[in-house]
This record gives C-alpha cells, sequence and structure tokens, in this order.
C-alpha cells in the first residue's frame, strides 16, 4: 500500500480549509472550520480503514453484519477525536487560528436517525466493533429527515423536519458506483423447477459509507447507508410537453422510499411506506454482502461460516425469505438447503415484549408488494411445521403476517437484551418456538461505549479515574473496580464529589443561557430522559413531583431536601397521551416555578428536543437516574447504564437491564422500588386496583385531585382529565399501585442525599462497579455465542 506521511493536524486543517472549502482562515465561517477540522481527522480515520480493509481481506476472516432501521449516531467530530487522541492537538490548533474548540464541535449536527434505545445500541455497537477489530458493517437507511425537532408552543409538543443534512456533512463518503435496483410488487412466473418474480416497479439503491473508528485508530469499519434514487430520473418526454412536474415525478417518487425516519417506536403502524423501506434496506444489503462474498469466496454453501447477519429486531426479518430467494430462484439451490444456509447465517435479537409494538403485516398488502416473498414465507412455514409436527402456531395467522415468528424461525440464535427480559421471551411471545427450539434464544445484555459515554462526555470524571488508575479502563471497562481503595480515601472521594458538582455547574450555565432556565447546583440534581411512553411511567414521576409539592406547601419551613426535577423526551407524533403527559410536566413546572413559598426546594424543567448530545450534556451532571418503567415492560434500557457509569445512583423498579446493575452496584447504592414483574401479572387481576391505591395513599388522592380540579390548567380545568381518569380507571401500568411505595423511596434520596459525603460514595461505587456494562462486553458476547466471529486486533 502507498503510504503518506501524517502532517501536523493544524496544517492539515489550513490545507483543507484552503484547498477542500477555498477559503482563507480570515474569512472562513464557523462551519468551514469545522469541517476543515473533520476533514483533517478523517484523513487519519480513512488510513485505519484502509488498513482493516486489507487485513480483513488477507485473512479471509468472517465479517459481521448489522442490519438496522436505525443508527442513532449523533455528532461524529468529537468521537473521532477522541478516539484518535487528538483533543489537546485539535484544542491548540484551533486556538492558534483564535477558534474554540466546543464552538466549533458544536457546530456539527447531531445525526438522528434513530428514535431512541434500539438506533442509540446500534451505534454503540459500531463504535465497540472497530475498538475490538471485529470486521464488521452496519447497514441502514440514510433518511434525508432524521427523527423531528421537537419545541414547546403552550407547554404542548410541537414537531418541525429534522434536516441534518441541511449543513455541511463531513462523514460520508458517496458510491455512485455501488448501486442495487429494488423491486416491488409485480408477479411470479413457474417454468417447472424455476421460479421467477418480475417486480412492477423499481428504485435504485445507492450507497453512502461512513467510517467508523475505534479506540486509539487501531481499526475502522463501515456504516453503509442507502440513499434511494430513481432508475430514470428524468422523463425527457413530460418536459418537452411541458409537463414539468410530470418530468421530475420519478426522481421525486424514488427519494420518498429514504426521505424520513418513522418517528414512532412502539406502535406498528402497517404503512406501506414502512415495508418498502424494510424491503430497500434488506434487499440492497445482502445483495451487497453475496457480492463481496462472491468475489472473495464463491460457493455460497460456505455462506454460514463467512458471513454472520443480525437483524436489529424484525425490521430487516424479510432477510430470511429474500435470501431464500436468492439462493433457491436466482442461484439453484435445493429450498429446504436454501433455508439452512439462510438460518445459519441470520441471527435475530428482540428488543420489546409489547404486543403493539411486535410487527405484523397485512397479508394483502404484503403480498401485493412482495408477491414472491409471502409464498417463500408459507413454505418457510409449512417446512418447519414438517419439522417440527408438535407446532400449533404459524407466522401466517388472522391474515397477517407475524415477522416475530418468521425472525424466530429463520435464525439460528435468537437474541434478550437483559437477563429478565429474555427469560420473559422464553415464558410469554416465543413460548412455543422455545419449547420446540430450546437452545436457540440466548441473553446478551445490552451495553454502552464508555468511549462516547464516559471519556468523551465527562472530561473532569475521566481525568480522575486515569490519574488514579491510568488509561486501561478505556478499552476495558472492568478494571474500574480498581476505584474501589480510593472511595475509602476522603481526600479522593472529595475529588470524586468535586467534579460532579463542577458538571453540575456546567449544566446551570447552560440552563441558564440556552433556556433562562436557572437554577442552584446544589439541589438534586434528578434526571428521567427517554422516549414518552405510559410503560416509562414519566407520570409517576410528576404525580409525585406534585404530591411532595404539596407537602412542602403544608410545612414550608421544615428541612427539605432542596431538588430539580428535570425531563427530557420526545413523544411519537400520534401518541396523543404521551403528548398530554408532556403538556401536563410543563403545565405543572410553570406553576410549581413560580411559587415563592416552595421554589427553593422545589423546580421542575423539561427541556425540548432531547437527543444524543443534549444527553451528553445531562448525564454526567446527574445526581439521581430515574428508571421507573412498570416491571416486565423495559427491555433493557441503556441510559440507566450511563447513568451509574457517571456516578448518579438509580431510582428504579426491577425492570430490563436494572436488576442487573443493582446486582453490581450493590442493593445499598440503588434505591429500590416497585412491585416485581410477576406482582405486576397478579396486581392486574385484582379488581380495582388503582381505585383501591388511591385510596390507601391520601398524597395520592390529593396529588390526582388537584390535577383533576385544574390546579395547572386554570383555564381549561378538565383538560387532564383524560390522564386522571385512565390513572383511576384501568391503570395497566399500574402508576397508583406503585406510587406509594415509590414515594417512600424517593423519602431515602432526601435523606441519603443530605449526607453529601455518603452521597459521593454511593455515585463512586456506581462508576466503580458499572465496567460490565460496556459495549465491548456485549459485543464479545455476540461474537462468541452468535457470530462466532474473531477480532482481528488480539
Ligand atoms: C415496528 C416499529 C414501530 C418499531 C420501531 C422502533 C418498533 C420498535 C422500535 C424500537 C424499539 C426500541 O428502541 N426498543 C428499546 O431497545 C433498547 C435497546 O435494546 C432497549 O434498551 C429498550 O429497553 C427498548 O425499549
Amino acid at each position: 500500500m502507498l503510504q503518506l506521511s501524517t502532517p501536523s493536524l493544524r496544517d492539515s486543517i489550513l490545507r483543507h480549509l484552503t484547498y477542500s472549502f477555498g477559503k482563507d482562515p480570515e474569512h472562513a465561517i464557523l462551519e468551514d472550520w469545522r469541517m476543515a477540522l473533520s476533514y483533517a481527522v478523517r484523513d487519519r480515520i480513512v488510513d485505519a480503514w484502509f488498513k482493516a480493509t486489507h487485513q480483513t481481506y488477507e485473512t479471509g476472516a468472517k465479517r459481521v453484519y448489522y442490519l438496522s432501521m436505525e443508527f442513532l449516531i449523533g455528532r461524529l467530530l468529537e468521537d473521532g477525536i477522541v478516539n484518535l487522541e487528538l483533543v489537546e492537538e485539535a484544542k491548540s490548533a484551533l486556538a492558534e487560528f483564535s477558534k474554540d474548540y466546543n464552538d466549533v464541535l458544536a457546530d456539527e449536527p447531531d445525526a438522528a436517525l434513530g428514535n431512541g434505545g434500539l438506533g442509540r445500541l446500534a451505534a454503540c455497537f459500531l463504535e465497540s466493533l472497530s475498538t475490538i477489530g471485529c470486521p464488521a458493517h452496519g447497514y441502514g437507511i440514510r433518511y434525508e429527515h432524521g427523527l423531528f425537532r421537537q419545541s414547546f408552543v403552550g407547554g404542548r409538543q410541537v414537531e418541525q423536519p429534522e434536516l441534518w443534512l441541511g449543513q455541511r456533512h463531513a462523514w460520508e463518503f458517496e458510491r455512485p458506483e455501488v448501486r442495487y435496483r429494488i423491486g416491488f410488487g409485480g408477479h411470479v412466473t413457474n417454468h417447472g423447477e424455476t421460479v421467477r418474480w418480475h417486480p412492477a416497479e423499481e428504485v435504485e439503491a445507492e450507497a453512502f459509507d461512513t467510517p467508523v473508528v475505534g479506540w486509539k485508530g487501531r481499526w475502522a469499519n463501515t456504516l453503509r447507508l442507502w440513499s434511494g434514487r430513481a432508475i430514470h430520473p428524468f422523463d425527457l418526454a413530460a418536459f418537452n410537453h411541458g409537463d414539468y412536474a410530470a418530468a421530475a415525478a420519478p426522481e421525486a417518487l424514488a427519494r420518498t422510499i429514504s426521505r424520513v425516519l418513522y418517528p414512532d417506536d412502539t406502535t406498528e403502524q402497517g404503512k406501506e411506506l414502512r415495508l418498502k423501506q424494510e424491503y430497500f434496506l434488506t434487499g440492497a444489503a445482502l445483495r451487497d454482502i453475496l457480492r463481496r462474498f462472491n468475489n472473495q469466496f464463491g460457493d455460497l454453501r460456505k455462506l454460514p461460516s463467512k458471513v454472520a447477519i443480525q437483524l436489529n429486531d424484525t425490521h430487516p426479518a424479510i432477510a430470511g425469505p429474500e435470501l431464500i430467494r436468492i439462493l433457491h430462484d436466482e442461484r439453484g439451490i435445493p429450498f429446504d438447503e436454501s433455508m439452512d444456509i439462510a438460518r445459519n447465517t441470520l441471527s435475530y435479537t428482540n428488543h420489546t415484549l409489547l404486543p403493539e409494538a411486535l410487527e405484523s403485516w397485512g397479508e394483502a398488502l404484503f403480498g401485493r408488494l412482495l408477491p414472491r416473498h409471502i409464498q417463500i414465507i408459507d413454505q418457510i412455514d409449512n417446512e418447519h411445521a414438517n419439522r417440527n409436527p408438535s407446532r400449533t402456531q404459524s407466522m401466517r395467522a388472522d391474515h397477517q403476517v407475524k415477522m416475530g415468528q418468521l425472525s424466530f424461525v429463520m435464525a439460528h440464535k435468537v437474541n434478550g437484551v437483559s437477563a429478565l427480559h429474555t427469560e420473559l421471551m422464553k415464558t410469554t411471545v416465543f413460548e412455543e418456538l422455545h419449547n420446540l427450539h430450546p437452545d436457540r434464544i440466548v441473553n446478551q445484555t445490552n451495553g454502552v461505549t464508555p468511549r462516547r459515554w464516559l471519556l468523551a462526555c465527562n472530561p473532569r470524571l475521566a481525568g480522575l479515574i486515569t490519574e488514579s488508575i491510568g488509561e486501561v479502563w478505556v478499552d476495558d471497562l472492568e478494571q474500574l473496580e480498581k476505584l474501589e481503595p480510593y472511595i475509602e480515601d476522603a481526600g479522593w472521594l472529595d475529588r470524586y464529589g468535586k467534579v460532579k458538582r463542577d458538571n453540575k455547574v456546567e449544566l446551570s450555565n447552560w440552563m441558564g443561557q440556552a433556556h433562562g432556565f436557572h437554577v442552584d447546583p446544589d439541589m438534586i440534581f434528578d434526571v428521567q430522559i427517554k422516549r414518552l411512553h405510559e410503560y416509562k411511567r414519566q407520570h409517576l414521576n410528576i404525580l409525585e413531583t406534585i404530591a411532595h409539592w404539596l407537602e412542602i406547601r403544608d410545612n414550608p419551613d421544615a428541612d427539605w431536601t432542596p431538588r430539580l426535577k428535570l425531563f427530557a423526551g420526545k413523544a411519537a407524533p400520534g401518541y396523543f397521551f404521551a403528548k398530554d403527559i408532556i403538556r401536563l410536566i410543563n403545565d405543572a413546572a410553570a406553576v410549581i416555578n413560580a411559587d415563592p413559598l416552595t421554589n427553593k426546594y422545589l423546580k421542575i424543567a423539561f427541556l425540548p428536543n432531547y437527543n444524543v448530545t443534549l444527553a451528553e450534556r445531562l448525564v454526567p451532571a446527574a445526581d439521581l437516574s430515574e428508571q421507573i418503567s412498570t416491571a416486565g415492560k423495559e427491555a433493557s434500557g441503556t441510559g440507566n447504564m450511563k447513568f451509574a457509569l457517571n456516578g448518579a445512583p438509580t431510582v428504579g423498579t426491577l425492570d430490563g437491564a436494572n436488576v442487573e446493575i443493582r446486582d453490581h452496584v450493590g442493593a445499598e447504592n440503588f434505591f429500590l422500588f416497585g412491585m416485581t414483574a410477576e406482582e405486576v401479572m397478579e396486581r392486574r387481576m385484582v379488581e380495582s386496583h388503582a381505585q383501591k391505591a388511591i385510596a390507601a395513599d391520601p398524597r395520592l388522592a390529593r396529588a390526582l385531585e388537584v390535577i383533576r380540579e385544574g390546579r395547572f390548567s386554570p383555564a381549561e380545568p378538565e383538560r387532564y382529565h383524560n390522564i386522571t381518569g385512565n390513572l383511576e380507571g384501568a391503570d395497566y401500568f399500574l402508576v397508583c399501585s406503585d406510587f406509594s411505595d415509590y414515594w417512600r423511596a424517593q423519602r431515602e434520596v432526601d435523606a441519603a442525599f443530605k449526607d453529601q459525603q455518603g452521597w459521593a460514595r454511593m455515585a463512586a461505587f456506581n462508576t466503580a462497579r458499572s465496567g460490565w456494562f460496556s459495549s465491548d462486553r456485549t459485543i464479545r458476547g455476540y461474537m462468541k455465542d452468535i457470530w462466532d466471529a474473531k477480532s482481528l486486533l488480539d
């Protein structure tokens, strides 16, 4: 390979400013500097990227492909700088041009090509795969509009389109030579043994590549995102007839396929465009994977030994039938053998048990769009039933195609994302399939990348840790346990406490400047940030806040522990109940923050437009992590891990990975409350469980009453009757039943926080014992138990 010498970062920035962007330092705007720095960093990433690609080819190593409809990658510049250890060099290079490092970083748009947990997990996984040196590609869609931007008008969520490509984007390489035709609709012909699909309509998928660099730049993998384009982008005949709209129509139509991210993460909408997006991603990815495999190895029967394809939830589940279609219809491999090759190549991760989030498609829609695939699905179903005569369920019940069932049958491993979730999979949605295939379900508890979620976002804490135990923790996070002896050193613990306090001051200053919201950094920073969902129970949090407010008003001179309740999160545009919860929190905040009797003890803020960048600000400054979902509903959670790692103890239920977090950090460093998943199922059977809970707890009754009578919405007293009615009625998520115990846990928090040293100890134990929650550990688990893939760096 040709070797170029690496210029200094300063020279490289200046070169790019001059020759890539045609600006001199006097005329460059902030965006030019951001782009020049990004290109300077990107050059170095490309060097690592080529090296990794060559090594993968030369060794003939097995490759991992992660198919996901979402990659919530956020900003990439700091990630690159931190992983290449260029922070100091970048700061001083920019300083030489009188540019502030943080201003330049803040100019980058936050790429929100995902909704929440599933998409952010995919992004952490890509970074860990590169850090570990496992040859891998992420495959996704290059949405022009990521998740909507949220603002509040009169306390209500308003959605605006997001345009991350509105500013120049430094990280992608367009690959016009990598294009595939993806068909839809049409009909199927049979000539003896040969079956052929003749699509009625075709669009082209074009590749855009983003290199993903790992720690110290030792390895880089590729995120390949597909963009839709027309095969014949321009209708000249229409143009010549003067019909300019019709002339441009083919291009506009083809582009809609990658135009927007679906903004829902738990209500399956059954929209045709969504199914088209899913096949578009999967079809393009499989063609690309098979092309690469053919170039290198040829014999398709060897596919499972050289290729592992992970399905991130059921969204790319069409990969099963599509792979069979290619192997059987196009390459002539017998059906049952094609099915075995496909299954040995594919594996599937389940991320939710909520019935409303399990994908299924009406057979009419599915058959119209993918007429050959629906035949193949029936054949898979029959073949599977023949091999397993005791099978009673089908993947084709109630005129629906059940994507969970299909994914399970077409995967050699199926995994849950926390120990509890995996066990529940075996006894609920996949009970029958699990009994037929008892070795198929495995657990891989989620993790988060410590490069972004500690080293980059919390430089003060990262600095203290490195000073204490060296930098070994950065790619071996369990080394954090070496901090434990330091916790007993009062001087060290003071410094740990000061890191948190400084982070809180920084956040307070930012909230003052950016939102005009002023808070005392000595309050408990109590944080709940995540998508808005009834099962996540932001309404439990605000009910407790209101009850607490009323209690302070009763006795304003008591020794209350001052608390800031911080919320952030988006509601799906069509999820009206969740939007009402946002509005209630904002309305309550307006009243409570303005109450002179209480506002030195209690404040509420709902920060708008939650995204990865905002999380990076909030997590390092949090004292308390709210993980209060109804037990059995949150598959894992990953925010819970970020908080624990950054020294915020959890107030939480025994749900998802909370269970494992508590096991690791110690019960004495975790504020547990609420019913277990089993108790939840029993309580739902109790008649009038909500009414009984309300009758038993006057604080809860009073909080509901003030909401109902319109204390927070005097102009429209009935505004929240939908919420109070729901809680006083069915209360499916058991807000009322868990309220009293949540209240108790919160008062324990108040008491514990009064002892600042004791609190710092608890926080420090959370940091020291969270090393297991690194996504490096998770990825090594997938490599060993699911993919049979090796690191090329070990
Ligand atoms: C079918 C469509 C409507 C849909 C789109 C997105 C369905 C689900 C989703 C996303 C689900 C999701 O984000 N699940 C979360 O995955 C995280 C990573 O495993 C978990 O930590 C988290 O508990 C789970 O809710």
